[in-house]
Formats: structure tokens, C-alpha cells, sequence
């Protein structure tokens, strides 16, 4: 049996969808298990963390970091704070982290972060990420609004640079168009894979 905690509530095991706004992180979950979590055409739509309760596991659904619509630095900056804050209070609850980027924006943004002398937010996030979290898998996503012969040139680069930024860990990058549901399938079997090893059950996953 799974430990409670003092309230008495299931503390069942968390798998989490991180990543700057308007990625896609909604509609990568909504494939998945076909629930409806809200889907935004502007960034900033998922406000406040979505469970989803999936029978063994949680989806968490995290509201994105980065540029909101309509919204104050300071708002952005503390809603960054706050992500964090509450990623590392669940961290020993989580069994994976998802980072979803969007892979048509990730080199040019990478390219203005770093002229600024800054560290592009993506990655910031992957290397947290993998300090609280046992495994992580990067989604790259809008891979439809590549064209097709850059969607691997694209793909290299994001790799190399995360590979740089955590050395220990080799990258895991699973490609979807997450609102055309392609690629989600692979998500949903490296999921599978991981409770499997865990010895839990898999839950009932919407048909892709
Ligand atoms: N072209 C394209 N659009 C996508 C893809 N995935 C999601 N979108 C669109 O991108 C927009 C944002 O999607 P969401 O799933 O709400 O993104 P999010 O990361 O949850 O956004 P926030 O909650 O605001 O952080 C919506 O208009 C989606 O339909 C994709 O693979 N390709
Ligand atoms: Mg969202």
C-alpha cells in the first residue's frame, strides 16, 4: 500500500507537464487522456496547477512560465517563484517530469537569451528539472510548424544544448504535433514503460 499522508489523502504519484507558455502543455495532456483540460490560443491559459487524477498516478498540469498575456513582470516573475516552489515541494512525489518546448521557437529564442548573456529559460527549466526528478523527457512540440527537412537540424541543437547543461544525463526527445496528437503515442508508452517498473498499474489512456 501507497503511505497516506497525516490528512489522510492518497499521495499518489505525480507525473508533471512543465514548460514556458503556450507550448502546448494542455494539449499534449488533453491527447493523452482525452479530458478536457483548458487549451489556449493565448499564453497564460492554465493559471493554477490541474490534477488529474488517473488511477495510479496524477497528471499535473503547471501553469506555463514565461511571457503571459496581459500580464505584469512582477506577475510573471512570481508565478515563476511559484512554480518552483511548489515542483520542489512535490518532488518526492514525482516519477517524471515532461518538459514540453516548442521546437519551431527553440533556437532562435536560445539564440536571444544567450546574447543577452542570459540562460535560456528552457534550459534553466531542464536542469531544475532534473535535479528534483528521477526522469525527464523533453517533448518537442509544434514540429508542424517547422518545415520538414529542419525539423531534425532542430532537433540536434536542442539536444546538444540540453546534453551541455546536464552532463550525467542524456537526453530523452519525443517529437509531436500534440494538437494533430501525432507522436503522443510514444509519451503514453514510455509512461507505461516507467509504471511498469515501478509496479503500477496503467491507467486507462485515451485512444492515440
Ligand atoms: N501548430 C500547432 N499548434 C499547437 C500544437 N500544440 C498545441 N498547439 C496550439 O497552441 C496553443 C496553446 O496550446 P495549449 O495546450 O493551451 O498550451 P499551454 O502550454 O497549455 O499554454 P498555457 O497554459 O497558456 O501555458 C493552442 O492554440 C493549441 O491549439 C502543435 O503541435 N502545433
Ligand atoms: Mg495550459
Amino acid at each position: 500500500m501507497r503511505e497516506r499522508d497525516p490528512t489522510g489523502e492518497k499521495e499518489a504519484p505525480l507525473i508533471v507537464f512543465t514548460g514556458r507558455s503556450n507550448v502546448g502543455k494542455s494539449s499534449v495532456i488533453r491527447a493523452l487522456t482525452g479530458k478536457k483540460v483548458l487549451v489556449g490560443k493565448r499564453p497564460g491559459s492554465t493559471r493554477w496547477e490541474q490534477m488529474i487524477e488517473m488511477g495510479s498516478i496524477t497528471i499535473v498540469d503547471v501553469p506555463g512560465f514565461g511571457f503571459m498575456d496581459g500580464q505584469s513582470k512582477t506577475t510573471i516573475e512570481e508565478s515563476k517563484t511559484h512554480i518552483i516552489h511548489s515542483l520542489e515541494r512535490w518532488s518526492n512525489r514525482i516519477l517524471l517530469s515532461v518538459l514540453i518546448t516548442d521546437i519551431s521557437q527553440f533556437r532562435n529564442l536560445y539564440e536571444r537569451w544567450t546574447a543577452r548573456g542570459e540562460i535560456p529559460i528552457d534550459v534553466e527549466f531542464y536542469s531544475f528539472l532534473c535535479e528534483i526528478s528521477p526522469r525527464v523527457v523533453v517533448i518537442a512540440n509544434k514540429a508542424d510548424k517547422l518545415m520538414k527537412s529542419r525539423v531534425q537540424g532542430e532537433l540536434d541543437f536542442l539536444v546538444e544544448e540540453f546534453r551541455e547543461a546536464v552532463t550525467e544525463r542524456e537526453p530523452t526527445v519525443i517529437v509531436t504535433v500534440a494538437s494533430k496528437k501525432t507522436g503522443v503515442s510514444l509519451l503514453r508508452d514510455l509512461i507505461d514503460d516507467i509504471l511498469e517498473e515501478e509496479g503500477l498499474e496503467t491507467p486507462r489512456w485515451a485512444l492515440i
